[in-house]
């Protein structure tokens, strides 16, 4: 599972409240050009691996082309976790417009990565009170246009982590099993079928 998002949406905190991993928090973005792995233990013999890709976008926008890097990786990774930050710092800022930027770039980036199955996870949702949350968190949907899941986190004390978890793990099983399916060959092609 691959971690795409704005600097400062909280990716960082995510994978180290759900992984091994530990990354510096709160850094800038461009001093991390590794990304960081970790693994994300669910159960007894369920864990998968998730991939923080630090700089994907952001280099990418920047034109400094430390995106490559992380293709590999990107690639290899199952489904896409879209960070936001709900409440930005600053009020001039709309996260939706700076999500739609996020898809825009990974787009014009690589169509492959774009279509990928991607879900929505909304940030920082302990700085909303409870009150305002649903109407944020449908207004934010709509206006997004986001059609897939949606999950509604916060990071940095853990709310909503655990369902998170489970979704990524059991969707990436799936896809595991959908891909280990044996194929059916058709018997008037197999070698050993004789002719008559
Ligand atoms: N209140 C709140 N702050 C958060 C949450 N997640 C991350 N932060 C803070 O947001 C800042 C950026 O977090 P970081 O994980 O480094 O973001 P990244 O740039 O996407 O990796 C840090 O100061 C975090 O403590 C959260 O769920 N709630
Ligand atoms: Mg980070």
């Amino acid at each position: 599972m691959g971690l795409l998002g704005m600097p400062n949406a909280g990716k960082s905190t995510l994978i180290t409240a759900i992984s091994n991993a530990r990354p510096r928090i709160a850094d800038y973005p461009f001093t991390t050009l590794h990304p960081n792995l970790g693994v994300v233990r669910v159960g007894p013999e369920q864990s998968f691996v998730v991939a923080d890709l630090p700089g994907l976008i952001e280099g990418a926008s920047e034109g400094a082309g430390l995106g490559h890097l992380f293709l590999r990786h990107l690639q290899r990774t199952r489904l896409l976790l879209h960070v936001v930050d709900v409440v930005p710092f600053d009020d001039a800022v709309d996260p939706v417009a700076q999500a739609k930027a996020i898809v825009g770039e990974l787009k014009k980036y690589d169509e492959g990565l774009y279509k990928k199955p991607r879900w929505l996870v909304l940030n920082k949702l302990d700085m909303v009170p409870l009150e305002e949350r649903p109407a944020l968190v449908k207004d934010f949907v709509k206006r997004f246009k986001h059609k897939g899941p949606v999950f509604e986190i916060s990071a940095l004390n853990r709310e909503g982590c655990e369902p998170l978890v489970k979704a990524v793990y059991q969707h990436i099983k799936a896809q595991q099993v959908a891909e280990q399916a044996p194929v059916e060959i058709d018997p008037r092609f197999a070698t050993d079928t004789p002719s008559t």
